[in-house]
C-alpha cells in the first residue's frame, strides 16, 4: 500500500475509528462484523490507546512555549539536539480521503497504526525499566515484553512499512524501526522517565514535549562540557585530598556520585535564570562536605579546621557544638550576574528528619519577601536512597507539598542513589522497584539517570528546576550511582557486599570516564584534563597550610531576620507583655463579630454573645478567650502568628473557633483578622494527620521567622510522641548544637480526667528531663491570664526559646479556671510561681505546703474549700523549666514550720515529681528548711500513663486529693 492511499487515517479518519472503537465496546453488534473482528484481535490496554487517539498523545499537543525556551547558558550550554530530518515525514497536504480504499486495507492500516501507538504508550510508561541507569551494570536488565514489538504482532517484515503517526513523536508517518529507535532512544537511554502516572493533563504533556522533542539527548556545547567536567574534578579531587590528610576520618565522602556536584549546579543556574534567588537545602551525611565547599561555597579551610577539631564557632559561643557533617552554613553566590543566597541547614543524624524542617523555613520566607507566587525561593532536598524509601517522613513531606497552609511551590528531591544503605541492599530495604515510590504519592514525575553520565544529570537537573518552576510542583531526579568505599571511611564494604565492591573497585571513575569522553570528542586536551586536577589540588592545599592558624572570626547567628535579637541572660525574663485595657476590649469585640451577612452557627451565635458579656464586664475570661486576646493583641503591634495542628481552627475540644464557617456557603471567616486595618495576619491552619512532619515544619518556620508567634498543637499531648525526633534532635537541642534559635510554642492539651491512658498525658516528664543549658520553657499554667502572658512573652523579648505548654481540656470550661480581664492589663505579667489569692490563716500557722503544677490545683482547691481547711496552702508551679527557684524560695520561706508536699495526678515516674524534687530540695537547704524535702503525692508508678477505667480513676483521684489535704 502506498503512502498516500494511507492518508485516510488521519484527523477525521482517526476520531472515526475511535467513535467506531466506543460503540464497539458500549454494543459490539453495532459495529460491522470486519470492525468487531479486528477491535476483537486487539489487546486489553487498546482501549486506552483508542481513547488516546481523541487525546493528547492522537492530536497535537498545545507546544506550550516554555518547553523550548533553553536560552544558552555560559556555563552549561545545551543546544536542541535536532532530529534527522530524514525520519521527520510531514503529511503534505494529503486530504482524508476514503475512496478506493477497501475495508480490509482500512482494517490493516488502522490496525498497524494503533498497534504502533500501543508500543509507544508502553514505552512512555514503561521504557525506564530498559533504560541503562546503572554505572555498575550490577544485575542484567531484564527485557519487559510490552517494549516488544512482537507482543503487538509486529514480525521482522513489518520493520520498513510505513505507520500513520498523525504528530505522535512529531510524525505523519514512520517505519517501525523508525519508531522503535526513536523511543529506545527517548525512554531507555541513561535517563529513565516516570511521569505517565501524572493525572493533570497538562504536566504530563509537557515533560512528554521537553523529552520526546529532543528524544531526551542532552546536547551540551564544548564549553559547557568542561564546565560540568570541572564541576567533577572539584568534587572528586575535594573527596581525594581529605582522603589523603584526614585518612580513615568519618567523611561520608560522595565518591561514585560526584555527578551531584554539576546537577545541582545546574539547577541553581538555571533556577536563577527562571527568577530564584534563594535556595534552602536540607541533606544528610553523604556527600555533606562536599556540597558545602562546592555548591554552598564554604571555606575550604573552615572544613579543614573542623577536621582538625577546631570548633566551627568562636569558643565564646560555642554551645555544644555537632559533628561537622551536621552543620549548617549559607552564603552568597552569583550565577550570569544573578545573586542566589544559599542556605543548608543544619540536621541530626536522623535521616530524612530536616526534610519538613527546611520547608517550614522556605514558606517562612516565600512570606517575609512576599513570594506570593512562589517563584523566588525553593527548597531543595538531597536523599539517600535506603532512607528515601524507608523513612515514613519522606511521605509527610511529600503530602504537605500541594497543601494550602504548607506549599512552598515545589520542591527539587535529588536522591543520591548509591544502590546500598549502610550494609543492607535494596531487595533488602524496599518492596517497589524503586528506592523512589513513594513520590507517586503526589504524582511527582521522577527521573532516574545514570550517575555515570553526567550530562545527562545535568541535563535532568534542568528539567526538573524548568518543571518545578512550570508548575510549582515537586520534582524527584534518582541518580544511580555507587559508594566507593564502605559506608564512612573506616568501614570495610566487602563483608556484606563482595561482588559489588570487586565490581565497584575495578570501576573507574565518573571523572576519570567523562574525561576520557571528552577526550575523545576533542573537546579537551589529556593535559588540560590533568591541570584542571592539579590546579585544584594547589588551592586545596594553600587552603590546608593556613588551617591551623584558622580562627571562626564570628558566629553567623542573629543575622537577617534574626538582627536585633541576642543570647538569653539573666533571670528575669518577663517581658513586657501586659496590654491596656481599652485595646482588649477592641479585640474583645472583634472576636466576638462577624459580617451581617454571614451565616454563623446558631450555637456559636450564643457562645460569642457570652463571650462578649465576659469581656465587656471584665470577669470570667476563660482559657480560649484569653489566647485569642494574646493572639489579637499580637497581631496589632505587627506579629504574625502561625497556628497548625490537627482540627486546630475549631479546636479539638470545640473551644477555639479562630475560623468560622458559613452554615449556607461554607465560606470562611476568619475574626481575628478584622481587628483593624494594617493589622499583621493570623493563620490558623488544620494541619494533615501528621506529628512529625507539621512539628518539623512549623519548626523550621520559627527558626526562619523571629517576629512570628509560631505554635503547634497536639490533638492531645500524648501524640506528641509521634514527633519525638523533632522534639528530641531540634526543639530541645538546635540552639547548643547550631546556634539556631526558636520561638516555637507547642501546645499540648494534658490532665488526668478518666479518658485512659493515651488522652491523659502529654509526657510532661519527658520534656523536663530534655530541660538543660536553658534550652527552652516548659510551663503548666493554671489561669487564662498568666497562659495570655506566656504566649506573649514569647515575642517580647529579645531571644527565641521554645516554649512547651501543657493545655487544659475540661478546664476550658472550668468556672474556676477563669482569669479577670484586669490580670492581662497594665501593671500584669506573667508569673512563675502563683500563690493562694486569700489567706485562709496567718504564715506561721501554715501546716502543709502542697506544691503542685497545672490542673490537680483545682481539684486540691475545690476539696480543701468543701472540708473547709484553713491550715493547708498551694503553691502552683505555673513555669516548672528554667525553674522558679528565687521565687519558690521567697515564697517558701514564708513557712518555715509547715511541713512540703508535692501534689501531682500523674504516676510516680511520670509527671513533674522527678524533676522538681532535687530542684525543690536545693531551695529547701537554701532556707534551712526543716522539713528537709519534698514528700512525694500522687498516684504510684505506674507502667500505662493512666487508667482505661473511670471508676479507678476518680477512685485514684479522689484519694491523692485527700492524701495531699490531710495533715499528720
Ligand atoms: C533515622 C535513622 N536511622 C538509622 C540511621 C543510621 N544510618 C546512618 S546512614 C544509614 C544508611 C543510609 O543509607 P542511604 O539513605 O542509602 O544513604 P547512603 O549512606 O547510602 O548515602 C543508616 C542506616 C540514621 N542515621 N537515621
Ligand atoms: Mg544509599
Amino acid at each position: 500500500m502506498q503512502r498516500d492511499e494511507l492518508s485516510f487515517l488521519s484527523g477525521p479518519n482517526a476520531e472515526f475509528i475511535a467513535d467506531l472503537y466506543a460503540r464497539y465496546v458500549t454494543d459490539p453488534g453495532s459495529v460491522d462484523p470486519s470492525w468487531r473482528e479486528f477491535f476483537a484481535e486487539l489487546r486489553d490496554d487498546s482501549r486506552t490507546v483508542l481513547e488516546e487517539m481523541q487525546g493528547a498523545s492522537w492530536g497535537r499537543r498545545d507546544g506550550n512555549g516554555n518547553c523550548h525556551g533553553h536560552a544558552a547558558d555560559a556555563g552549561y550550554e545545551t543546544v536542541m539536539l535536532d532530529e534527522a530530518p530524514a525520519l521527520k515525514t510531514p503529511a503534505a497536504g494529503a486530504e482524508p480521503s476514503l475512496r478506493g480504499v477497501g475495508i480490509d486495507d482500512i482494517r490493516a492500516a488502522a490496525k498497524d497504526s494503533v498497534r504502533a501507538l500501543m508500543l509507544i504508550r508502553a514505552y512512555r510508561v514503561r521504557g525506564h525499566l530498559e533504560a541503562d541507569l546503572d554505572p555498575l551494570n550490577l544485575k542484567p536488565r531484564d527485557r519487559h515484553p510490552e517494549l516488544d514489538p512482537a507482543t503487538y504482532g509486529f514480525t521482522e517484515t513489518d520493520m520498513d512499512r510505513p505507520i500513520f503517526l498523525d504528530g505522535v513523536l512529531g510524525f505523519q508517518y514512520a517505519s517501525l524501526r523508525q519508531i522503535v529507535q526513536i523511543v529506545r532512544d527517548t525512554y531507555c537511554g541513561k535517563i529513565g522517565v516516570e511521569y505517565m502516572h501524572i493525572q493533570d493533563p497538562a504536566q504530563k504533556a509537557w515533560i512528554q514535549e521537553r523529552i520526546e522533542s529532543i528524544r531526551n539527548q542532552p546536547q551540551f556545547t564544548e564549553k559547557g562540557k568542561r564546565a560540568i567536567l570541572e564541576r567533577l574534578t572539584h568534587g572528586e579531587t575535594f573527596e581525594r585530598f581529605l582522603d589523603k590528610k584526614y585518612t580513615g576520618t568519618k567523611r561520608f565522602g560522595l565518591e561514585g556520585g560526584e555527578a551531584t556536584i554539576p546537577a545541582l549546579e545546574q539547577i541553581l543556574k538555571r533556577g536563577s535564570q527562571l527568577g530564584l534567588d534563594e535556595v534552602v537545602f536540607g541533606m544528610a551525611h553523604r556527600g555533606r562536605l562536599n556540597v558545602l565547599a562546592n555548591v554552598l561555597g564554604k571555606p575550604f579551610v573552615a572544613i579543614f579546621s573542623e577536621f582538625q577539631g577546631n570548633p566551627a564557632n568562636p569558643e565564646d559561643v560555642q554551645g555544644s557544638a555537632d559533628v561537622k557533617y551536621h552543620l549548617c552554613t549559607s552564603s552568597d553566590r552569583e550565577f550570569d550576574g544573578r545573586r542566589v543566597h544559599l542556605s543548608l541547614t543544619a540536621n541530626p543524624s536522623h535521616l530524612e528528619a530536616v526534610d519538613t524542617v527546611v520547608l517550614g523555613k522556605v514558606r517562612a520566607k516565600q512570606a517575609q519577601k512576599g513570594d506570593l507566587d512562589r517563584n523566588q525561593t525553593m527548597a531543595i532536598l538531597l536523599h539517600g536512597d535506603a532512607a528515601f524509601a524507608g523513612q515514613g517522613l519522606v511521605a509527610e513531606a511529600l503530602d504537605l507539598s500541594d497543601l494550602k497552609g504548607y506549599r512552598t511551590g515545589g520542591t527539587i528531591h535529588f536522591i543520591i542513589n548509591n544502590q546500598i544503605g549502610f550494609t543492607t541492599d535494596p531487595v533488602k530495604s524496599r518492596s517497589g522497584p524503586y528506592c523512589s515510590e513513594v513520590a507517586k504519592l503526589i504524582q511527582a514525575p521522577i527521573f532516574h539517570v545514570n550517575g555515570d553520565d553526567p550530562e545527562a544529570a545535568v541535563h535532568v537537573a534542568r528539567i526538573a528546576m524548568e518543571f518545578r518552576q512550570q508548575f510549582k510542583r515537586d520534582v524527584i531526579v534518582d541518580m544511580f550511582c555507587y559508594r566507593r568505599h564502605g559506608h564512612n571511611e573506616g568501614d570495610e564494604p566487602s563483608f556484606t557486599q563482595p561482588h559489588m565492591y570487586r565490581t565497584i573497585a575495578k570501576h573507574p571513575t565518573t571523572r576519570a570516564l567523562y574525561a576520557e569522553r571528552l577526550v575523545r570528542e576533542g573537546v579537551i586536551g589529556k593535559e588540560a584534563v590533568d591541570q584542571m586536577a592539579t590546579g585544584f589540588q594547589a588551592r586545596l592545599e594553600e587552603a590546608f597550610e593556613t588551617a591551623s592558624g584558622y580562627k571562626p572570626n564570628k558566629a553567623d547567628w542573629l543575622e537577617g531576620a534574626w538582627s536585633g535579637l541576642a543570647v538569653a541572660t539573666g533571670d528575669d525574663r518577663r517581658g513586657e507583655t501586659a496590654v491596656e485595657l481599652e485595646t482588649l476590649r477592641e479585640i474583645g469585640t472583634a472576636i466576638t463579630s462577624f459580617p451581617a451577612d454571614f451565616h454563623v452557627h446558631r450555637k456559636l451565635t450564643r457562645i460569642f454573645e457570652a463571650k462578649r458579656q465576659h469581656i465587656e464586664s471584665g470577669t470570667e475570661i476563660d482559657w480560649a478567650t484569653a489566647e485569642a486576646l494574646a493572639f489579637g493583641s499580637l497581631l496589632i503591634e505587627g506579629f504574625k502568628v502561625r497556628l497548625s495542628g490537627q482540627d486546630t481552627s475549631r479546636g479539638t475540644f470545640s473551644q477555639r473557633h479562630a475560623v468560622l464557617i458559613d452554615q449556607e456557603t461554607k465560606d470562611e471567616f476568619v475574626p481575628l483578622n478584622a481587628i483593624r486595618k494594617g493589622q499583621a495576619l493570623i493563620e490558623v491552619v488544620d494541619s494533615p494527620l501528621s506529628e512529625a512532619g507539621v512539628l518539623g515544619f512549623e519548626y523550621g518556620f520559627s527558626l526562619a521567622e523571629p517576629r512570628a508567634l509560631v505554635l503547634w498543637e497536639a490533638q492531645f499531648g500524648d501524640f506528641a510522641n509521634g514527633a519525638q525526633v523533632i522534639i528530641d534532635q531540634f526543639i530541645a537541642s538546635g540552639e547548643a548544637k547550631w546556634l539556631r534559635m526558636s520561638g516555637l510554642v507547642m501546645l499540648l492539651p494534658h490532665g488526668y480526667e478518666g479518658q485512659g491512658p493515651e488522652h491523659s498525658s502529654a509526657r510532661l516528664e519527658r520534656f523536663l528531663q530534655l530541660c538543660g543549658e536553658d534550652n527552652m520553657q516548659v510551663v503548666n499554667c493554671t489561669t487564662p491570664a498568666n497562659y495570655f502572658h506566656a504566649l506573649r512573652r514569647q515575642v517580647h523579648r529579645n531571644f527565641r526559646k521554645p516554649l512547651i505548654v501543657m493545655t487544659p481540656k475540661s478546664l476550658l470550661r472550668h468556672k474556676l479556671c477563669v482569669s479577670r480581664l484586669q490580670d492581662m492589663g497594665p501593671g500584669t505579667s506573667f508569673h512563675r510561681v502563683m500563690y493562694d489569692d486569700v489567706r485562709l490563716c496567718a504564715d506561721d500557722e501554715v501546716k502543709r505546703v502542697v506544691l503542685c503544677s497545672g490542673k490537680v490545683y483545682y481539684d486540691l482547691f475545690e476539696e480543701r474549700a468543701r472540708r473547709e481547711i484553713k491550715d493547708v496552702c498551694f503553691l502552683r508551679l505555673e513555669q516548672l523549666h528554667p525553674f522558679p527557684h528565687k521565687a519558690l524560695k521567697a515564697e517558701l520561706g514564708r513557712f518555715p514550720q509547715a511541713d512540703i508536699v508535692w501534689c501531682q495526678e500523674e504516676p510516680k515516674n511520670m509527671g513533674a515529681w522527678s524533676y522538681a524534687a532535687p530542684e525543690i530540695e536545693a531551695v529547701m537547704a537554701e532556707l534551712g528548711h526543716q522539713a528537709g524535702r519534698p514528700r512525694y503525692v500522687g498516684r504510684p508508678t505506674a507502667a500505662a500513663p493512666a487508667t482505661g477505667l473511670l471508676k479507678r480513676h476518680t477512685r485514684e483521684q479522689a484519694l491523692l486529693v485527700d492524701q495531699a489535704l490531710t495533715v499528720g
